[in-house]
């Protein structure tokens, strides 16, 4: 009979789980010990950057990922950046090594106390096996609860002296089991919101990251043009749900209640696929909905559901749903006015401008490039400035949580080899994940990191000015050589002042396939 340790490979393999990302301890050695030929282990040299790293493999790969962190201390450096998975709803099967079973009440050196507790609420679902026997099973319940909607993170802490433990027979049934959601719009559901949008006179498509994340772009296009429907992306993006250049986008939503009410006004009816409604951030308050709209939301989350302000939801597989709205609707014909023209990037005389920037990016960048994102006072310029059209192409940490960017960039790099990955990383996020950059150097992938360096956290000066704090302490980042921090990690790093050395130390990037760093003088710009 297997013992505990080789049915759990075969689980994790039947999963295709076979990619660990961890840093280890001594309670986690010996689970590690005997990896099989067919795992790989990507070591991070801290879990903050480890769960980031995983969390964008997990999103990019469309599949969940398996994370491996030592004890109490390696998961609270994780839980920054968990904060994140919870909203990206990003599948991650998180184990954390135990003190032996029979020395955890004495509360020895690195025993976990109530493992269960630790990273809640952060966590869907988190366990301690009662007994060794039960660790191949807790882990298949772990799986299965991460993958089943809504998706996202759950916690298993295992002793290690169970994992020499025989498994017991029944363990044989696991690596067979399937779970899948069912849950689809009824017959009457569908009917329901047909008929709604069939008379409504200037319906809306508002869409969030799920639509991305369930690589449901293609229905929602086609729902929107049977719709000739203007669409916009939902506040607080964390994904890229729609083409940016089609005749129907409209942009991102303003993360305020006033913002959301003034740029939706004129519809009757603003049907929210995949997102909460809504990710509201600058405390802006006012009326939720324009006069007359009605707002439906489909998601998949019950509690996104549940907790939002106004409207009514519907929860449900929203793949199945966009498809099947999009044969359902009657085609309209609404004239919708021209799409915008991408406006000329501004300039500055203190650096190079985001938008000019983000220009050269869009003109240099190979056309299936894919965009990691945490640079967080150059919002604006990046929407004005960017062409995504294809799904899966765009990455935010979903809770504002900073060191997801750069180590989440290494983690989509490795999860897709074909596509050319690039971060977009401020002067101030980059020191939240850095260590991110040994990794990359260590197992050669070949994410290229922009640094945005305006020396300064400039979102936060935004804010210090809008909530009349402008005498805050604790703004300014100056004095950090990127450079130098990443061919210190091993990676080739490069310092540029103006587009045309931007341009040349990308192309440059571009040719190496290797991880790259450019750093770049930006001026100081404002989110909005
Ligand atoms: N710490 C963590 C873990 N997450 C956060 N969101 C913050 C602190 C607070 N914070 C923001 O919300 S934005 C920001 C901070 C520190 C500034 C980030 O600076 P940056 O980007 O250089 O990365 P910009 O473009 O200069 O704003
Ligand atoms: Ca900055």
């Amino acid at each position: 009979m297997a013992d505990v340790r080789k049915a759990t490979y075969d689980l994790l393999r039947v999963h295709g789980l076979t990619t660990i990302f961890g840093n280890p301890g001594s309670n986690e050695l010996p689970f590690l010990a005997g990896l099989p030929d067919d795992f790989r282990y990507i070591l991070g040299l801290h879990e903050g950057a480890v769960l980031a790293m995983a969390d964008g493999y997990a999103q990019a790969r469309g599949g969940a990922a398996f994370v491996n962190l030592h004890a109490a201390a390696g998961t609270g450096n994780a839980m920054g950046a968990l904060t994140n998975s919870v909203y990206s709803h990003t599948p991650l099967i998180i184990t954390a090594g135990q003190q032996v079973r029979s020395t955890i009440g004495q509360e020895v050196m690195l025993a976990n106390v109530d493992a269960p507790t630790l990273p809640k609420p952060l966590v869907k679902w988190s366990s301690e096996p009662a007994c060794a026997q039960d660790v191949p099973r807790t882990i298949s319940q772990a799986i299965h609860i991460a993958n089943l909607p809504a998706k996202g993170p759950v916690y298993v802490s295992v002793p290690y002296d169970d994992w020499e433990q025989e498994a017991p027979s029944s363990t044989r049934h696991l690596a067979e089991r399937t779970t899948a959601p069912a849950n689809s719009l009824s017959a009457d559901q569908l009917r329901t919101l047909v008929e709604a949008l069939e008379r409504a006179q200037h319906p809306v498509l508002v869409l969030g990251p799920e639509v991305d994340a369930e690589r449901a772009n293609d229905e929602a296009v086609r729902l929107a043009d049977a719709l000739c429907a203007p669409v916009w992306i939902a506040p607080s993006p964390s994904r890229c749900p729609f083409p940016t250049r089609h005749r129907s986008f409209r942009g991102v939503l303003p993360a305020a209640v006033r913002g959301v009410a003034y740029a939706l006004t004129g519809h009757d009816l603003i049907l929210v696929v995949g997102a909460p409604v809504f990710r509201y951030h600058q405390f802006a308050p006012g009326e939720h909905l324009p006069e007359g709209a009605r707002l439906i939301q489909l998601t998949s989350d019950a509690g996104e559901a549940a907790r939002a302000p106004m409207g009514d939801a519907w929860v449900t597989g929203i793949r199945d749903a966009l498809a099947r709205l999009a044969d359902a609707v009657p085609g309209r014909d609404a004239p919708l006015p021209p799409l915008a023209e991408i406006p000329p990037a501004r300039t500055s005389p203190d650096g190079i401008h985001p938008e000019q920037l983000f220009a050269l990016l869009r003109e240099s960048a190979p056309g299936d490039v894919v965009y990691v994102k945490e640079s967080t006072s150059t919002s604006g310029a990046f929407w004005s400035q960017m062409d995504l059209p294809r799904p899966n192409t765009f990455y935010f940490p979903a809770s504002g949580g900073l060191g997801f960017g750069l180590p989440a960039a290494v983690g989509v790099q490795l999860a897709l080899p074909d596509r050319q990955v690039v971060g977009l990383i401020g002067d101030g996020s980059a020191n939240y994940g850095i260590t991110a950059l040994w990794t990359a150097a260590r197992y050669d992938i070949p994410v290229i990191i922009v640094i945005l360096k305006n020396g300064t956290y400039g979102a936060l000066r935004w804010f210090a000015r809008i909530l009349d704090a402008d005498k805050a302490p604790g703004l300014d980042v100056p004095g950090i050589d990127f450079a130098a921090i990443a061919s210190g990690y091993g990676v080739a790093a490069t310092s540029v002042r103006t587009s045309s050395d931007f341009v040349s130390a990308l192309k440059e990037a571009l040719a190496g396939n290797h991880p790259a760093v450019i750093e770049v003088e930006t001026a100081v710009t404002e989110p909005e």
